[in-house]
């Protein structure tokens, strides 16, 4: 339900063009006029109970009170008898002197102009820094026929989001600001996001770069550049490096996302011209890089990920955020699951022959099996082009994933990983006893599997029992593959 306010000033026109979304407007006039505003005025003596009887009738039950008078005994007369008419009327007294005469009272608050001021005025002059910044960064782009936007060599979702919003902040086109990178998008579900958002990254070489007039680097310091363009910008949020300049620098440590700083950019510019495509990408791009607010996220990330969220598509993002499930490859999820086999604290499941660009249905198997009751280890395996690969998940601690990967692979440098996930490659001759199970016997292999990672579980922990809490026990020893 709507609330009411009564407005009682002795400036009554400081307040005559207000309005809220949700309060009906009283407004006290020495005259009971008011024109073309949407407010009712009232009139009467102000120290007199009588003046606000009428207005307290139709005002309702949440009733709200500013009273804006330069006398705080005046002031406390006429909140006397405001409340004469209005017990519960809460009180908003803007007053410049002390105020000794107001009783104490939660629902009474003393506050000068300056105070009140305060907010809006530092949101005011945030806002004119940014379009400053915003200013100098277009001074930078005039005049440039070609202004590729710079990313890091395996550029990532924050990356390319912010080299998105930011070719829109410059309101140039792909053709005449193209985003490059000295690397490529390697990881799937950048790939992924690429695709989706119509976002094309140019591979150049360093020669091509050093070949340009002026860049802008985001998300990245140009630290290992040799040839760097004779013009540089550099928007960025990672710790300052030294070994670089650059014509105009603004790197903001203490963000979570670049992503961040391009969306008060673009606000601060004209938030109505953020599209859904540029807001999708740069909400993607805080959830990546701050583990959705949950790693080194600041106020303003937090800001720009509420604000981002009401403009994103949602459904866009669920489907860069998750992997796109052909239904056989959902189905076939099911029939591992039916392999599933558990021993001690160990799950093991298998699933029929994948290609290599099938991999991710492993990895989504494994980390679906940690969920398991009473497991801490977790295994999903499958036949991948001639090899046998096993996806391992481990609840954490060491010894982890990555060490279990390398007993299980006998051949050095084909297992590794972190503590939490690994992988192992065996040849089929050094997965004999699993190897024409996978195919004929998946059920069985799956048990096999289980019992064998078991074994190399127990001998980890009784190994590491006796080393007791050695030091660096972090540390991945022997070459280490990457995780899918
Ligand atoms: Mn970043």
């Amino acid at each position: 339900m709507a609330g009411s306010l009564i407005i009682v000033s002795e400036h009554p026109e400081r307040f005559s063009r207000l309005r809220l979304p949700d309060r009906e407007i009283f407004r006290w006039r020495p005259d009971g006029k008011l024109e073309g505003e949407p407010h009712e005025a009232f009139q009467g003596p102000l120290d007199a109970a009588a003046t606000y009887r009428g207005v307290a009738r139709s005002a309702g039950d949440d009733v709200m009170a500013v009273l804006d008078l330069a006398d705080p005994r005046y002031a406390a007369a006429v909140a006397a008898a405001l409340r004469e008419a209005k017990p519960d009327a809460a009180l908003l007294v803007v007053c410049d002197a002390q105020a000794p005469v107001f009783p104490r009272d939660a629902t009474v608050r003393c506050v000068s102009w300056p105070d009140l001021l305060r907010e809006e005025l530092t949101a005011e002059l945030r806002r004119l820094e940014l379009r400053r910044r915003v200013a100098r960064i277009r001074r930078f782009a005039a005049g440039a026929r070609v202004l590729p936007l710079l990313m890091q060599d395996d550029p990532d979702p924050d990356g390319m989001a912010s080299a998105l919003a930011l070719r829109a902040l410059l309101h140039r086109r792909a053709a005449d600001s193209p985003i490059i990178s000295l690397g490529a998008v390697s990881r799937p579900e950048n790939q992924r996001m690429a695709e989706l958002l119509r976002l094309q990254v140019t591979t150049v070489t360093a020669e091509e770069l050093g070949r340009f007039d002026r860049v802008i680097g985001v998300d990245m310091q140009p630290t290992l550049i040799e040839v760097v363009p004779p013009r540089l910008a550099v928007i960025d949020h990672h710790p300052p490096r030294p070994g670089w300049s650059a014509e105009l620098v603004d790197i903001r440590p203490e963000y979570g996302a670049v992503s961040t700083m391009l969306t008060e950019y673009l606000r601060a510019d004209d938030e109505r011209r953020i599209r859904t495509r540029v807001a999708t990408a740069l909400l993607y791009g805080i959830k990546t890089d701050t583990a959705s607010l949950s790693r080194g996220a600041s106020a303003a990330d937090a800001a720009a990920y509420a604000f981002l969220q009401e403009r994103a598509d949602a459904e866009l993002l669920y489907r860069i955020e998750r992997p796109a499930y052909q239904p056989d490859l959902a189905r076939d999820l099911g029939e591992a699951l039916h392999t599933m086999a558990v021993d001690g604290d160990v799950v093991a499941a298998t699933t029929r022959p994948r290609r290599e660009e099938e991999l991710h249905v492993l990895a989504d198997l494994a980390d679906f099996l940690l969920g398991v009751e009473g497991v801490r280890w977790a295994a999903a395996a499958a036949q991948v082009e001639g090899s046998l690969v096993v996806k391992i998940r481990h609840t954490g601690g060491d010894p982890g994933a990555g060490e279990l990967a390398r007993r299980l692979a006998p051949t050095e440098g084909a297992g590794g990983g972190h503590a939490s996930m690994g992988q192992a490659v065996l040849r089929p001759e050094e997965a004999a006893d699993l190897w024409p199970a996978l195919a004929n016997e998946p059920a069985r292999a799956a048990r096999e599997l289980a019992h064998r990672m078991r074994t190399i579980a127990e001998q980890l922990h009784g190994e590491s029992t006796r080393r007791g809490r050695g030091k660096n026990r972090n540390a991945v020893q022997g070459p280490a593959v990457e995780e899918a």
